[in-house]
């Protein structure tokens, strides 16, 4: 149950946002009950507006990687806010920034900044239809790159198929162009590209690398490796959407830890530092085509924002230091093995995938490898899984089908109070045969 002032804001809220949230996860609707309320959060810790304290796994999904409130980051936003919050106006901190990102990850041979995701993948997606002169997408069933109207769609019937809308208000025709293959299954996407209806038609494949959408899913081995063989050899572009992932599995994100080079990238989250910033961007001569220089336009009244800079630019620095990644990958495996062994002593079916630090825990009985393994999950048992670690000062992202997150913040002690409220969930949901 929620505290009376989450309850009594919800109640207003719905008076005057649609489903009383800015963004429809947060509404707990797939996890039962009402959503609380958050007032502050420092490190690894959020308090909501009742007062109660949380170890948070959510991180504003996947941004806050240093946890809440780091005062090097604050600071950094304070300082450039003194000097104002946005020109619109080219400046040096954008430089700077656009210099440290090309330097992790290299791919981004030109990159330009945008405010969210979706505003990284949706440009990202115009400029490789730009480039190609090619209409056709493809996407990963249970793959999610943002609203915009070309990325929701879904598969419709058969293995890869011409989308149908994942949304009212997206156009037939839109979606039409827009085709969605399961992850994991190379022999499905190689019938695609060999198929002679798609042949030469195809202007990009968009994958997030590592699948966070449908809950945390890595790629099989060497299938990310064939994707990018299929869209070299026909001429697609190969985009990855790292989102999520940049920074997040690696310095240089999925592509680094992988080893697959995309020919463009689209990064958000952790890259803005907890502001709006979020980053599309690969090679020279595909990311020519925008404005003002090529035909593609593509632009944005606070894209680069000087205080967003600051944010990112701060973050990145502090990500770079040695021992970065090895850290959150202690953190990660220990609250991995911890999870294990609390599901098994409560004798309750879990698969947990990981990649760093991003995880997942199903509540299936099976290996979880694509959206249709992720989808036999049970969701009832994980909304009240959910419920039961919220009530033990745990909170989880409100949704069977999205990745929890580890940050710099949290310690071992951090660490081993969830697997403990977890075995306490866990028995508590076996018991109740729920
Ligand atoms: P935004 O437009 O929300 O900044 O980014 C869209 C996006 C693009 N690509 C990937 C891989 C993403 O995960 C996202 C957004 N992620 C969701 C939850 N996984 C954000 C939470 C929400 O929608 O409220």
């Amino acid at each position: 149950m929620t505290g009376p002032r989450s309850a009594e804001l919800f109640r207003r809220a719905r008076d005057v946002i649609p489903g009383g949230v800015n963004s429809p996860v947060r509404a707990f609707r797939s996890v039962g009950g009402e959503p609380i309320f958050l007032a502050r959060g420092a490190g690894a810790r959020v308090w909501d507006v009742d007062g109660r304290e949380y170890l948070d796994y959510v991180g504003s999904w996947g941004p806050l990687v240093l946890g809440h409130a780091h005062p090097e980051v604050i600071e950094a936003i304070r300082e450039a806010a003194a000097d104002g919050t946005t020109f619109g106006a080219p400046t040096e901190r954008e430089v700077r920034f656009a210099e440290l990102v090309r330097s992790a990850v290299p791919s981004l041979e030109r990159l330009r900044c945008v405010s969210s995701g979706t505003e990284a993948t949706m440009s990202a997606l115009r400029v490789a239809r730009g480039f190609t002169g090619r209409d056709r997408i493809v996407k990963i069933d249970g793959g999610y790159h943002g609203h915009a109207d070309v990325l929701l769609v879904e598969a419709g019937s058969g293995a890869a198929t011409l989308g149908i809308p994942g949304s009212a208000g997206v156009p037939a025709d839109v979606a039409r162009n827009t085709l969605v293959v399961p992850w994991n299954d190379l022999p499905a996407m190689r019938a695609l590209f060999a198929a002679p209806e798609h042949r030469g038609k195809i202007a990009a494949v968009i994958v997030e690398p590592v699948c966070g959408n449908i809950g945390c899913v890595p790629p099989a081995p060497g299938y990310l490796e064939g994707l990018r063989e299929l869209t070299r050899e026909d001429g697609a572009l190969l985009v990855f959407d790292e989102v999520m992932t940049g920074f997040r599995v690696a310095w240089g994100g999925a592509q680094a830890r992988f080893g697959v080079r995309p020919d463009l990238t689209c990064l958000g989250k952790i890259v803005g530092g907890g502001l709006p910033a979020a980053v599309f961007g690969g090679r020279a001569d595909v990311m020519a085509k925008l404005a003002p220089e090529g035909p593609v336009y593509q632009a944005g009244t606070l894209s680069g924002n000087p205080l967003a800079m600051a944010a990112g630019l701060k973050t990145l620095e502090l990500l770079a230091r040695p021992g970065t990644y090895e850290r959150l990958e202690t953190l990660s495996a220990r609250l991995e093995a911890g999870l294990r062994g609390a599901a098994e002593r409560a004798g309750v079916a879990v698969h947990l995938n990981r990649v760093g630090a991003m995880f997942t825990a199903f509540f299936a009985e099976h290996a979880v490898v694509d959206y249709a393994t992720a989808k036999q999950s049970d969701t009832a048992r994980f909304g009240r899984y959910f419920r039961a670690m919220l009530e033990r000062g745990v909170y989880l992202a409100p949704s069977q089908f999205e990745a929890a997150f580890m940050s710099l913040a949290h310690t071992e002690a951090d660490v081993d109070a969830t697997v403990s409220a977890a075995a306490s969930a866990l028995a508590a949901c076996s018991s109740a045969g729920a």
